[in-house]
C-alpha cells in the first residue's frame, strides 16, 4: 500500500479531470466548481476509497473516478453548507466562502452542479463495464454506496437534523445521528465502495465498516471539541458557530471530559476491529490515531 501523502498526491494530480466539460455560456459554473475543489482539504474521503481498493488488492486507478466523485459530493456539502440559509460561513478551508466569492445563486449551481457530476461520472464508469457483468456489477454496488450514504438516509438526512435541531430539545439520541448520518456516513462510503471496487469477501467488508463507523463518529466528536476549543486559523473557518447558532452538539450534551474520553475510545475501537489483518492494516490504525490528534 502507499502513503497517505502519496494517494492524496494522486488525488491532487486528477482534481479537476472528471468535471464534464461545460459550455462557456455557463463558464462561471465551471470557475465556482473549480474554486470550491481546489481551494484545499484534507482530502480524506477520496484516500480512504483508494486505500480501502488498495488494501483488498483492487486496482486504483479504476477507482479514482469515484474517489473524486466522493471528493466532489463533500465538496458541494462544504458550498451548501455554508449558505447564509444553512451555517451562513464566510470561510471555509482558510479562503472565502463559495458565496461570498460568486453569489448565493452561483454557489447554490455549483453545489448541484457537483452532485450531479458524481451521479455521472460514476453511473458513466459502470456503463464502461458492460461486457464484464461481475466487474460491472462491482462498480454499480460502489456508486449505490456513495449516493445512498451521501443521500436522505445518509448526510442530507443528517444534515437536516442538524439544521432543525434547537439548542434545548438536544438529547444524546439526537446527537448520536446526527454525528452518525451527517459526517460518519461520508467516512464509511468510501472505504466500502473502495473494498466493493475491489471484490472484497463479507467479512472484511463487515470488519472494514465497522472501522470507518468508528473513526467516522469520532471525526465528528473532534469537530464539536475544535468548534469550540480550535484555533479558527488552525482550522480554517470559524469556531462557537454551533453555539451561536444555537446548535447543541456531542460536547454541550455530554461535556468536554466525556466528548475526549469517547474520542479515545473509538479510536481503540476502530483499531481493535482490523488488528486481525495485522501488519496489512498498519495504513487504516496509523490513520486512525492521526485522526484522534488532528488540530483541523
Ligand atoms: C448541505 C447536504 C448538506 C450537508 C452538509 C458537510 C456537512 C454536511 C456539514 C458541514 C458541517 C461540518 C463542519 C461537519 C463536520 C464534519 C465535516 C464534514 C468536516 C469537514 O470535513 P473535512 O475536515 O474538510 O474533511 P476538508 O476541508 O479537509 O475536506
Amino acid at each position: 500500500m502507499r502513503s497517505f501523502d502519496e494517494y492524496r498526491e494522486l488525488v491532487n494530480a486528477h482534481l479537476t479531470d472528471y468535471i464534464p466539460a461545460i459550455d462557456e455560456k455557463a463558464g462561471v459554473l465551471r470557475e465556482s466548481m473549480e474554486y470550491s475543489v481546489k481551494v484545499g482539504g484534507k482530502r480524506l474521503r477520496p484516500v480512504l476509497l483508494l486505500a480501502a481498493c488498495d488494501f483488498a488488492g483492487g486496482d486504483i486507478m479504476k477507482a479514482l473516478p469515484y474517489a473524486l466523485s466522493l471528493e466532489y459530493i463533500h465538496t458541494y456539502s462544504l458550498i451548501h453548507d455554508d449558505l447564509p440559509a444553512m451555517d451562513n460561513d464566510d470561510l471555509r478551508r482558510g479562503k472565502p466562502t463559495n458565496h461570498t466569492v460568486f453569489g448565493e445563486d452561483i454557489a447554490i449551481l455549483a453545489g448541484d452542479g457537483l452532485l450531479n457530476s458524481a451521479a455521472e461520472i460514476m453511473t458513466g464508469e459502470v456503463i464502461r463495464y458492460h461486457e464484464e457483468p461481475e466487474i460491472m456489477l462491482r462498480h454499480a454496488r460502489a456508486a449505490h454506496e456513495i449516493m445512498s450514504r451521501a443521500g436522505v438516509r445518509g448526510m442530507i438526512g443528517g444534515q437536516t437534523a442538524d439544521v432543525k435541531g434547537e439548542y434545548e430539545e438536544a438529547t444524546p439520541e439526537l446527537v448520536e445521528f446526527i454525528e452518525e448520518h451527517k459526517t460518519a456516513d461520508l467516512l464509511t462510503a468510501p472505504v466500502r465502495a473502495g473494498l466493493m471496487l475491489a471484490g472484497a469477501d463479507e467479512d472484511m467488508l463487515n470488519k472494514m465498516t465497522s472501522y470507518a463507523h468508528d473513526i467516522g463518529v469520532a471525526f465528528q466528536i473532534l469537530d464539536d471539541i475544535l468548534d469550540f476549543e480550535g484555533d479558527a486559523v488552525l482550522i480554517g473557518k470559524n469556531v462557537g458557530k454551533d453555539k451561536d447558532l444555537g446548535k447543541c452538539n456531542y460536547v454541550c450534551v455530554h461535556g468536554s471530559e466525556a466528548a475526549h474520553a469517547e474520542l479515545h475510545r473509538l479510536t481503540s475501537s476502530a483499531k481493535s476491529v482490523i488488528a486481525e489483518f495485522g501488519s496489512d492494516a498498519d495504513f487504516f490504525s496509523a490513520l486512525a490515531d492521526q485522526l484522534e490528534v488532528r488540530k483541523y
